[in-house]
């Protein structure tokens, strides 16, 4: 069994799906369903025995040394943060709490359990960190993409909360021999994604004939790996990767916002046209987020290189999957605009959240 922590939001989930796809190897997924943690996206897992589900907060020492005695994981594989860039200038102590304590409580619980393993099964433990490519901070138009050995410049609350997370797990590497890897991302997308994040919101805004806000002038780069290819490479890092390790993990897929907003508005006037016309009519350049970084870059020839991985969609394939899974899934973004997901679990998996 391996632990999953936010096995609800949008790549944990992704993760366990792909998972229990490829593997009869149960998952424990720790979840606390924040806003953007969503057991519907998991309806498909209902009565497999193979997912057992707890909703519970990663900062809870005592929950958490209790499923690790109780189910004793070969791994942990720890994606739950609060993990939107623009709440984090609104409310920052979130994620302080969940990005930095609880990865510490997980560190911490993880130590104490991996001493009571038998040596075998101790030697075979990994705690495998998810992070992101914005602990690296911004680049300018010519610098090289980043890789792992680059400067952490973390430039917003998410980023520098993500950023000491990262410099924890190492530290417990170090210090106490904890079998860790990490993880460094770029942006992800895909299905069941939050429509908060710019690619999901941008299809539903459109599909409502609301707005396309887009921050400032549209020049910001991100650097794009679709959902799937992001969990191929986690899957190859937690059984091949060296513990110590961080690992930059990205698709070469570099794109200005705005040309991004276009492709999704070109996309859905191919697939859905809308009777008044382009939906790029809708597209609004809007305040631009405070210390908004200008680009993101990976450099991933060392997991290629290392671990022989490499993305199976390029953009232009992932996109269209992307915005034809939010036309075919109406009911989905409906749930999570209306809380309704919400009665859904509580009919479903009862009080307390917890089930199979
Ligand atoms: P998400 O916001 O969609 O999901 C986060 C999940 O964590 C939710 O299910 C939420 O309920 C859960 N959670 C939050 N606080 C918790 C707590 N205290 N205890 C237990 N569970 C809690 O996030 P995501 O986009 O799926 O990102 C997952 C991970 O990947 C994060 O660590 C993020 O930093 C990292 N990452 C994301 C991206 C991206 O583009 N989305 C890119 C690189 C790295
Ligand atoms: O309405 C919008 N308009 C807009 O122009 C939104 C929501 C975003 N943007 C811009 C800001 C960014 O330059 O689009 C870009 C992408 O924004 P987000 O989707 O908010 O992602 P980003 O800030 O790049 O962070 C994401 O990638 C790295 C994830 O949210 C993080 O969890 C991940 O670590």
């Amino acid at each position: 069994m391996i632990l999953v922590t936010g096995g609800a939001g949008f790549i944990g989930a992704n993760f366990v799906l792909d998972w229990l796809a490829r593997s009869d190897e149960p998952i424990l997924n720790l979840d606390l369903l924040t806003y953007a943690g969503n057991l519907e996206t998991l309806a498909m897992l209902r009565g497999d025995a193979r997912h057992v589900f707890v909703q519970g907060d990663i900062c809870d020492r005592a929950l958490v040394e209790r499923l690790l005695a109780e189910y004793k994981p070969r791994a942990i594989v720890h994606f739950a943060a609060e993990s939107h860039v623009d709440r984090s200038i609104h409310g920052p102590a979130a994620f302080v709490r969940t990005n930095v304590e609880g990865t510490f409580t997980l560190l911490e619980a993880a130590r104490t359990y991996r001493s009571t393993l038998e040596a075998g099964i101790q030697a075979a433990f990994r705690f495998l960190h998810i992070s992101t490519d914005e602990v690296y901070g911004s680049l300018g138009p010519q610098d090289p993409p980043f890789a792992e050995t680059k400067t952490y410049e973390p430039n917003s609350p998410y980023s520098a909360s993500k950023a000491a997370s990262d410099h924890l797990v190492r530290a417990w590497h170090h210090t106490y021999g904890l079998p860790v890897l990490t993880t460094n991302c770029s942006n992800n997308y895909g299905p069941w994604q939050f429509p908060e994040k710019l690619i999901p919101l941008m299809i539903v805004n459109a599909l409502a004939g609301k707005p396309l806000p887009v921050y400032g002038d549209g020049l910001n780069v991100r650097d794009w790996l679709y959902v799937t290819d992001h969990c191929s490479a986690i899957r190859e890092v937690l059984a091949r990767g060296t513990p110590g390790e961080t690992y930059n993990v990205g698709g070469w897929n570099e794109k200005a916002n705005i040309d991004i907003v276009r492709t999704i508005c070109a996309l859905l006037d191919e697939l859905r046209p809308s009777p008044e016309g382009s939906y790029a009519r809708l597209i609004t350049h809007v305040t631009d987020r405070p210390g908004h970084d200008r680009r993101y870059a990976i450099d991933a020839r060392k997991i290629e290189r290392e671990l022989g991985w490499r993305p199976a969609e390029t953009f232009e394939t992932g996109i269209r999957k992307t915005v034809q899974w939010y036309l075919d899934n109406p009911q989905w973004i409906a749930d999570v605009q209306s809380g309704a997901y919400r009665d859904w679990v509580a009919a479903n998996y009862g009080d307390r959240g917890q089930g199979a």
